[in-house]
């Protein structure tokens, strides 16, 4: 489609990685910026819920990037992940966010990282019918199901969000 012949520089790998997956899913640059959750959701007309957050940390002790693609309404619960991960984590700088994947913070993909990268996907996320993710830059995205990005990122939904200090 034209809208695709004429992405560019990330968002042009990003819908070049996509499309080697075998995934029949479309990068649109939008006039409006997508840097944050609340941005993207502004500018597509959609639940902040439904952005997928690319939240890049590091591990303390190895000093690895995970990726933990969290809805847009929810905050990562280290501890969490810690567990999960069986390392303390914490969050990564955007120098080290743009040395494991390529991309500037506010544009950071799921998929197309530099290096493969640990990802962990927030059940929440499978609420959705339909959710959003980065694209490369602060205002390209691409809309797919839950279970795709369970497949493009080959990972695992868990529980990471923070929770309601009362519940
Ligand atoms: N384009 C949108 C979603 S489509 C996007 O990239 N949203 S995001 O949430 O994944 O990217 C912004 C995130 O980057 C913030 O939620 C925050 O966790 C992280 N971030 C922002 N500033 C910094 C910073 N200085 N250092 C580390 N992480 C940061």
């Amino acid at each position: 489609m034209d809208q695709e012949m004429e992405l560019k520089g990330n968002a042009r790998e990003v819908q070049d990685e996509l499309k080697q997956m075998g995934v029949k899913l479309q990068v649109l640059e939008l006039p409006q910026t997508t840097r944050t959750a609340q941005n993207a959701a502004d500018a597509i007309g959609c639940e902040i819920g439904q952005i997928v957050k690319s939240i890049i940390m590091r591990t303390k002790m190895s000093s690895r990037a995970l990726c933990v693609l969290t809805s847009g309404t929810n905050q990562v619960d280290e501890k969490k992940v810690e567990r999960w991960i069986g390392e303390p984590i914490k969050m990564a700088d955007p120098n080290f966010v743009k040395n494991a994947t390529g991309f500037s913070i506010g544009g950071v993909a799921p998929v197309g990282h530099s290096n493969p990268i640990i990802t962990l996907i927030d059940e929440d996320l499978l609420n959705y019918a339909e959710i959003w993710a980065a694209a490369g830059t602060p205002n390209a995205v691409f809309r797919l199901t839950p279970m795709e990005l369970l497949r493009i990122t080959r990972s695992i939904a868990i529980r990471v969000a923070k929770e309601d200090e009362n519940e």
